[in-house]
């Protein structure tokens, strides 16, 4: 017999069934999020043939280079869960501010922090790109706008997160913090199917994930680690690790969370946190990680405890199987700890 088919519809109404309090509200964002990225799902998927392609001429506001898609998938996001009523307030990588919607929106109930495209730099290039999202419920009193210090939440409060990755297939995975669970789109009636319930990282750590261009860059814990993986120096594995390096986190995480593997974006001796933005890369990461069993640490501590104080703070990231990401602490506190 067939296996059933779920649609991701169908799962998140069995999922709110068994929160009898539960306002449906949830449910519907979920929703407004999915219809997104069907919608990018099929920019990305003609990126190649549509005048999509190329700069805005435009830079974001860490100063890099936005691509067409990219604003397209943030103007997209934006737009659809502006309206949606259910957002009080949103934040996005690319956009310097919050952004707030109309006043009706104040009634909502959540806030919506979004990478609407992740890993840009490999669109025209046909290799896998996603988008990231996250989601708080507000802090701040309902029917005003959403603040600050509704986004400005540790990630470890997250009521969920999850990606989208725009590959071979395109899949959507997801948690609300039990259990992770992946959904591939099926083209030919437009609908995430349920493909991969309750994801788990696997128990052996096989790959590691790291740009190595900037070896030279890194502190002498990052480079006794990296050795040690490859099976060099005093400590090297017996079985060195496979390297893998995209350069689009969430398909590099993917693959991890799949396979087994660590994903590493560590700081540099210049520049100590790094490049991953905390609030729109790293937590909803974390988040999706710590469901599937694994860790995630910026290297000295949980990265879900850490206390943003802004929205676009950056964060070292080691994320993937718990005793490999503790393994990367306990290096970076041996060697680094007199250069801290
Ligand atoms: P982006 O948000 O501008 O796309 O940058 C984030 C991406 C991640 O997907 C990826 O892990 C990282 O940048 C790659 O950076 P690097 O080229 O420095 O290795
Ligand atoms: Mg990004």
């Amino acid at each position: 017999m067939a296996k059933e088919l779920i649609s991701v519809h169908r799962f998140i109404n069995m999922e709110a069934r068994k929160y009898p309090q539960a306002t449906g509200e949830f449910s519907a964002l979920m929703r407004e999020i999915i219809l997104t990225a069907k919608l990018i799902s099929r920019e990305v998927t003609k990126a190649g043939l549509a005048d999509i392609l190329g700069m805005t001429g435009d830079s974001n506001v860490h100063g890099e280079e936005v691509k067409k898609l990219d604003e397209y998938s943030h103007n997209l996001f934006t737009h659809i869960l502006k309206y949606s009523g259910h957002v009080c307030a949103m934040a996005s990588e690319e956009a310097e501010d919050l952004l707030l919607g109309p006043t009706y929106t104040n009634s909502g109930k959540y806030v919506v922090l979004l990478d609407p495209l992740d890993g840009s730099s490999n669109i025209d290039v046909n290799v896998s790109i996603g988008s990231i999202f996250a989601i708080y419920k507000r802090v701040s009193e309902e029917g005003k706008p959403g603040e600050r210090r509704d986004f400005l939440q540790p990630g470890r409060d997250l009521i969920a997160a999850g990606y989208v990755i725009y590959g071979s297939s395109t899949m959507l995975v997801y948690t609300t913090g039990q259990g992770v669970h992946g959904f591939t789109l099926d083209p030919s009636i437009g609908t995430f199917v349920l493909s991969h319930p309750n994801m788990q990282v696997p128990d052996v750590c096989k790959i590691y994930s790291v740009n190595e261009g900037y070896y030279a860059n890194w502190t002498e814990g990052m480079k006794a680690y990296v050795q040690r993986v490859k099976g060099l120096g005093p400590d090297a594995m017996e079985k060195p690790m496979s390297g893998r390096y995209i350069g689009s986190m969430v398909a590099d995480f993917h693959r991890n969370l799949l396979r087994g593997g660590i994903f590493m974006y560590p700081g540099t001796v210049k520049k100590p946190e790094g490049k991953l933005r905390l609030m729109y890369e790293a937590n909803p990461m974390s988040f999706v990680i710590e469901a599937a069993g694994g860790y995630a640490s910026n290297g000295k501590q949980r990265i879900l405890d850490i206390q943003p104080e802004s929205l676009h703070q950056r964060t070292p990231v080691f994320l993937g199987n718990r005793e490999e990401v503790l393994m990367v602490e306990e290096y970076l506190q041996k060697y680094d700890a007199v250069e801290a």
